[in-house]
């Protein structure tokens, strides 16, 4: 996944920010298309990638104007359901939802501060019901968040 990462931020760069038409590259040259990139309203991208390679799309990834992150989902165990979900503030990661049994439904919520660095609390659904059975909240000191 981060090395799929590091791919698109070097397509991003070699192409220029300029372009306005959507394009898709194969960066593994197995004659497949691996990633996608789409141009949104107001200079936002959507680039939708397959890391494995087999066809399915596996990472989502919304970046706004100044390239920074506002929304990722990606496919963790690449059974073609996304099933992690990151939101961003300021580029940022603030939440992270995560479908740990693939059930599609969320089970576990983690909120991040401190510019993405700590976690001040995270939810978790344990028995798949719908319902959150534990809360643990994270003490952030001041010093942390400056
Ligand atoms: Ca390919
Ligand atoms: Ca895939
Ligand atoms: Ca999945
Ligand atoms: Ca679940």
């Amino acid at each position: 996944m981060l090395l799929n990462k590091n791919i698109i931020i070097i397509i991003l760069v070699t192409l220029s920010i300029n372009i306005y038409a959507d394009y898709s590259v194969d960066s593994n040259n197995d004659g497949k298309i691996d990633i996608w990139v789409k141009d949104l309203e107001n200079k936002c991208l959507l680039i939708s990638s397959d890391t494995n390679f087999d066809g399915k799309i596996d990472s989502r990834l919304s970046l706004d104007e100044f390239k920074l992150s506002i929304y990722e989902e990606t496919d963790y165990n690449l059974d073609g359901v996304m099933d992690n979900f990151y939101y961003f503030e300021s580029g940022n990661v603030i939440r992270q939802e995560v479908d740990s049994n693939y059930d599609q439904k969320i089970d576990v919520w983690v909120y991040i501060t401190n510019n993405g660095k700590s976690i001040s609390k995270y939810e978790k659904d344990l028995n798949f019901d719908g319902v959150i059975d534990k809360v643990k909240e994270f003490e952030v000191s001041k010093e942390d968040v400056k």
